[in-house]
């Protein structure tokens, strides 16, 4: 779990749990806003992680943040994406990162991480997630002990993917959910991503209602053949980035408040 997160997760708690006995207040207060992006103080903050140059979105690296500012929390969570060969976890990751995507396919080699960078508001404080996605090409994955192992250590947050145009690709997702999501004290949060066009899926919407009852896990799905230049790019991957941060960030509140950390 991330430091700060936890430090700044546990002075929202402590202030939720001052006022619980006011009616208004309730948990929303303490969820990311979705609507916050579009507003002007969001577009402000958007457009820190362009190139002005290009119009594409900037690369930050190590020693690089998109804000300087002394005034915003930073939180860090590792993701890591997982899923059967040629499914689409280099691209999706390549969609969220605003990297623009290539057609032709090259299988990961060992493992990948790509830092993406998403500023969300929570109640009224602006905090940036720095998500690090981590990929590794499935082939690694079997060849190498090592790999998955690097994984799973100290992982936040699973992101599992299938095609719709590969029913092995959806079958195998309970094997794959069983063997990374395992149970600890603060487990990893965990979301199923369906790749390429739901108009030839080989996966039926009823069979994707019945997988996120029996799982508990919820079923997005993303495009990744289709990529938009420009601001309009962040706005299409935005409610997918919130989905993310606000379950990650659901987690630690629940972590923290299941402690009975003492104010
Ligand atoms: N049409 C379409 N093609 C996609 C989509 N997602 C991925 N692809 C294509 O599928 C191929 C494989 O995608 P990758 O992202 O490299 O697959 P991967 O899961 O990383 O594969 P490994 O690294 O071997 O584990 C590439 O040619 C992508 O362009 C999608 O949503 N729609
Ligand atoms: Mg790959």
């Amino acid at each position: 779990m991330a430091i700060l997160s936890g430090l700044f997760g546990f002075v929202l708690v402590k202030e939720y749990v001052l006022n619980l006995n006011d009616n208004r207040w309730n948990m929303d207060h303490f969820l990311p806003s979705f609507e916050w992006h579009h507003t002007a103080e969001g577009e402000t903050f958007l457009q820190h992680l362009y190139n002005g140059r290009t119009s594409g979105r900037k690369l930050f690296g190590i020693l690089e943040k998109p804000f300087q500012s002394s005034n915003l929390e930073e939180v860090c969570y590792k993701l890591v994406f997982v899923g059967k060969t040629g499914v689409g976890k280099t691209s999706t990751i390549n969609k969220v990162a605003g990297i623009s995507a290539y057609s032709s396919y090259f299988e990961t080699s060992g493992i990948r991480v790509t830092d993406v960078y998403w500023p969300v508001k929570v109640w009224d404080k602006i905090i940036l997630f720095k998500l690090q996605c981590w990929d590794a090409g499935s082939s690694s994955m079997k060849k190498y002990n090592h790999i998955p192992l690097s994984c799973v250590d100290n992982a936040d947050f699973f992101i599992f993917i299938f095609s719709f145009n590969d029913a092995q690709s959806f079958n195998e997702l309970p094997q794959l959910i069983n063997k990374f999501v395992t149970s600890r004290d603060n487990q990893p949060g965990s979301i199923v991503i369906g790749t390429r066009s739901m108009l030839k899926t080989e996966v039926m919407k009823s069979e994707i209602k019945d997988f996120e009852s029996k799982q508990n896990i919820e079923v997005l799905t993303i495009q990744n053949s289709i990529y938009h230049s420009g601001p309009y790019e962040t706005v299409k991957v935005a409610p997918l980035l919130n989905t993310i941060c606000e379950k990650l960030w659901m987690r630690d509140q629940q972590y923290i408040l299941k402690q009975g950390i003492k104010v």
